[in-house]
């Protein structure tokens, strides 16, 4: 019985304002931009809802949380783990902490042609890291892990800055990355590896 009243008080609310509506003057014009705008808008939020739910795209920290306060203390980000490493399924992955007003590491050496997983973490405020010349661009959100894997394909000086104003020393706070030619470049191993004799040793 309240159901129905409910119903029955919604219908009428729904006529209300339909009538309402249309005893206001619109222009014909303005009625159609109206549908543009609308449509624009509807447009908007489908890319963004397909982009999140089908393509997967995210926040770049895809909610990898870590303690800014304690990361010299944290297994990933003591100061020994930092820099250029390879996996024991030999990706290469970079692990690299913004703070005011520098990077750490302050430089660093990679393969080109090859896929490098970056890791940041803030140890203080928001910070921004952005390679010109490359794809490479993401915010450091206190607090969350930025992943980015990226590829340079060919060698050279990169510089890496940060885009996000930080504060006074904002301006001074980059770093640069030496890209090598992938058959020059030797990294440090993580675990101990029997001596090479020359050639790549990098697969
Ligand atoms: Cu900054």
């Amino acid at each position: 019985m309240q159901i129905d009243a409910i119903k029955a008080k919604s219908v009428q609310l729904y006529r209300d304002v339909v009538t309402q509506l249309n005893a206001i003057h619109i222009d014909h014009l303005e009625r159609k931009w109206i549908a543009i705008s609308m449509i624009i808008l509807a447009l908007m939020v489908g890319i963004i809802v397909i982009d999140a739910f089908f393509h997967g795209v995210n926040p770049p920290s895809k909610v990898e949380t870590i303690d800014s306060a304690s990361l010299h203390l944290s297994k990933e980000f003591a100061e020994e783990n930092l820099g250029v490493q390879v996996d024991n399924k030999g990706n290469v992955v970079v692990r690299m902490v913004a703070g005011r007003y520098s990077f750490f590491p302050k430089h660093i050496d990679v393969p080109a042609e090859t896929s490098i997983t970056f890791r940041w973490v803030s140890m203080d405020v928001l910070h921004g890291v952005h390679i010109p010349m490359t794809n490479m661009s993401t915010m450091i959100v206190p607090g969350y892990v930025a992943e980015i894997t990226t590829t340079f394909p060919k060698p050279g000086e990169y510089p890496l800055l940060c885009n996000e104003y930080c504060g006074l020393g904002h301006n001074h706070m980059w770093s640069n990355i030496s890209v090598i030619a992938k058959e020059d470049w030797t990294a440090k191993p993580t675990t101990p590896a029997p001596a090479t004799q020359g050639g790549s040793n990098n697969e």
